[in-house]
């Protein structure tokens, strides 16, 4: 029975079986993230140090070249999933093609591909702000032991196993989902022990919180612009609270938390948005709805977007359920 005192290690094995494919492969995978997640906690955590140990470009005290922290969480991430041998690809949105890991050798029968945004958020890095983690994984289309094709990787959201994301915040935390709810784990700093805090998270039906970019507004389709001029109507509960940290994994962490809507639409700057489909929009969609929420592009629900390219950019709008049917509506009623 999962409990409070519950580790992530513990977690993993026991919620196995429950997992309708059992080679206990996906837990290996699970497992791989977590450690990787620590590693890159840890350098995160002394991000501030850096006017002390040197910037991004320098060559630190042990003559290693410093580098950017989104850099750094992708090499983590990359050469943890390959020296562990547990999948057999990995598309991160820090690399223009996917990678490939022993996918030609026909004993290799790694079933799982890995999507991966190493740092979200990153600009938040220089002043202190939550940055965060996201993942996505699927079984890969073509048979194991063959090489792994770009059709591994473009699969719809719904075909998602696994998706998750980290959240390097006040706590660290690692939340994830295996299709069976939404669990939050929370790193005790001083053992390097992730444990259960957030059993069956779930978003409020209803929220008072709406996350977007008004800097944008002008920008704005003509449904996005009069659903913020009904969030800021006095009626109701309304006027809802206006929070926007600029970092998905954390926005969407509280809005989950608290109840509340995030929104990245398009504009003429990004005309299709500026959220990646496969690292960032299909993990935070399988999340939302697991955890009773919704995720869609304003129109179409974001897991059943086919995806055409590796880096494809999708219309983002999610969060508690109420609140997306209701900028769905004003997006079909006024449109763009
Ligand atoms: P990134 O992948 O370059 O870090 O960009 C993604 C981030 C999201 O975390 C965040 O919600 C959004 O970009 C903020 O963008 P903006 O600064 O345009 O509001
Ligand atoms: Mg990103």
């Amino acid at each position: 029975m999962a409990g409070k005192n519950q580790t992530l290690g513990e977690f993993i094995i026991e919620n196995q079986d429950s997992f309708k494919y059992t080679s206990g492969e996906l837990s290996r995978l699970i497992n791989s993230i977590r450690l990787a997640a620590k590693v890159v906690n840890h350098e995160v955590n002394k991000a501030g140090l850096v006017d002390i140990t040197g910037a991004a470009g320098d060559i630190n005290i042990q003559g290693e070249d410093q580098q950017k922290l989104d850099v750094y969480a992708n090499d983590k991430f990359i050469q943890t999933l390959t020296k562990r041998n547990i999948v057999c690809g990995i598309a991160s949105e820090e690399e223009d093609d996917f990678v490939a890991i022993n996918s030609q050798d026909e004993n290799n029968q790694n079933k799982y591909v890995v999507l991966i945004d190493p740092l979200d958020g990153s600009s938040n890095i220089d002043v202190n702000v939550s940055v965060g983690t996201i993942f996505s994984i699927f079984r890969r289309v073509t048979p194991a032991g063959t090489p792994v094709k770009l059709e591994d990787f473009l699969q719809k959201g719904s075909k998602q196993v696994a998706a998750g994301y980290v959240v390097y915040g006040t706590s660290t935390m690692l939340v994830y989902t295996t299709g069976d709810g939404v669990n939050g784990f929370t790193l005790n700093p001083a053992i390097g022990t992730f444990y259960l805090s957030h059993p069956n998270m779930t978003f409020p039906e209803d929220g008072n919180i709406y996350s977007v970019n008004e800097g944008n507004y002008l920008d704005f389709p003509l449904g996005i612009k009069k659903y913020i001029k009904y969030c800021q109507e006095e009626e109701g509960d309304r006027p809802y609270t206006s929070r926007y940290i600029g970092s998905l994994v954390s926005d969407f962490h509280r809005n989950m938390i608290k109840g509340g809507i995030y929104m990245y639409p398009k504009g003429s700057r990004n005309p299709n948005g500026k959220l990646r489909l496969l690292y960032e929009c299909n993990p935070m969609a399988f999340l939302a709805e697991q955890a009773n929420g919704k995720a869609s592009d304003g129109y179409v629900r974001t897991m059943d977007v086919e995806p055409t390219e590796l880096h494809q950019r999708v219309p983002f709008i999610c969060g508690s359920r109420n609140m997306v049917d209701k900028a769905e509506e004003f997006m079909r009623e006024f449109g763009e």
